[in-house]
């Protein structure tokens, strides 16, 4: 369709009259959504990943990108996925967890101290017993994890620098029991809230803050209703390449292989394009007027201890489960 439609824009003419001999409808047509606008790399990379394909499959895989949650809020578009209603969706694995529960492992309070660490995690054991409790749970995911990041706390009321400054903080946090089991164990009073009503719930105040990484707080223009932003780094999240089973068996062995390379692919430029903001927007962000302050995490860690989410989370996810975690982390949690 798209391609139709830039031949009509180049001859000048009116779309819906053009019928290019060389185009044909692809074999597959498929919808790719996801809650990021078109500026996040998650959208740029997967524009170029949609491209490729219907390239390299002569025009038979024809996926086209959904932003923005244009096609749904989060855990709406996550039952259009197991419906077949949406046959691709990047989400987080702990919004994903509402279905799959383990999924969200990753998600453990400050169980990564760096990049390195996620990476050799997510492409290591830890991902791979992610990818298998998803696909026990009965949709297809694609190898590589793409990147959200660390994640910031950003509010309308004042920095967070101890854990005290979170005591009664009205936060928006996505929907999943990790999130407000965490926040709650913070002593902040957190709202679960898809994605695509969070801008609007911090301008209207019906919460103080939220939490996510640079990227987002910058391409989300976040700084238009939020002053203060605390480099609290109290967990790192990704999106998984989530796909419908029936729609991703009906795809010919060849053509899976196009379109898992070139997701894949996208996901580790992704990866590169949102480490690389995460590390440099706070100059930018700045300059928009928020107010920056750096985060000790230790007293946070020991909070959460404390408040017993450690030993809350180990009993949820179950022993093999927090094996792994550690061992993938190399510490006990
Ligand atoms: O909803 C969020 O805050 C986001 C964009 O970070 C996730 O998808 C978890």
């Amino acid at each position: 369709r798209r391609t139709l439609l830039m031949g009509a824009a180049a001859l000048g003419l009116a779309a819906p009259f053009i019928r290019p001999g060389a185009a044909r409808a692809a074999e597959f047509t498929m919808k790719l959504a996801n809650n990021q606008p078109m500026t996040h790399p998650t959208n740029v990379r997967a524009a170029e990943a949609v491209a490729k394909i219907l390239e390299e499959s002569d025009g038979r895989v024809d996926i086209q990108v959904f932003p923005s949650n244009q096609l749904g809020a989060d855990t709406d578009v996550l039952g259009q996925l197991r419906s077949g209603g949406v046959e691709f969706f990047l989400l987080s694995p702990l919004i994903l967890s509402t279905l799959i529960p383990n999924a969200a492992v990753n998600g453990v309070g400050f169980a990564f101290p760096n990049y390195d660490a996620v990476w050799s995690a997510m492409d290591g054991e830890l991902g791979a017993y992610a990818r298998s409790q998803i696909e026990a749970g009965g949709l297809i995911v694609q190898e590589n994890i793409w990147d959200n990041g660390f994640r910031q706390t950003t509010s309308s009321r004042g920095p967070i620098t101890t854990p005290a400054d979170f005591e009664g903080m009205k936060i928006r946090v996505p929907v999943s029991p990790l999130w407000t089991s965490m926040f709650t164990a913070f002593g902040a009073a957190p709202t679960s809230i898809n994605f695509a009503e969070t801008y609007s719930a911090l301008q209207t105040g019906i919460v103080d803050g939220q939490e996510n990484p640079l990227a987002i707080v910058s391409t989300s223009k976040m700084a238009e209703v939020q002053k203060y932003c605390s480099l609290t780094n109290h967990m790192w999240d990704g999106f998984w390449m989530l796909g419908n089973r029936r729609a991703w068996s009906a795809l010919p062995e060849d053509l899976q292989a196009i379109v898992s390379k070139n997701f894949n692919e996208a996901g580790m430029a992704q990866r590169q394009d949102v480490m690389a903001l995460n590390e440099s927007l706070r100059g930018e962000l700045e300059a928009a007027g928020m107010a920056f302050n750096e985060v000790d995490p230790a007293p946070f860690e020991q909070k959460l201890r404390e408040a017993g989410f450690y030993a809350e989370w180990k009993g949820k996810f179950g022993d093999e489960a927090w094996a792994i975690l550690e061992r993938s982390v190399d510490r006990a949690l």
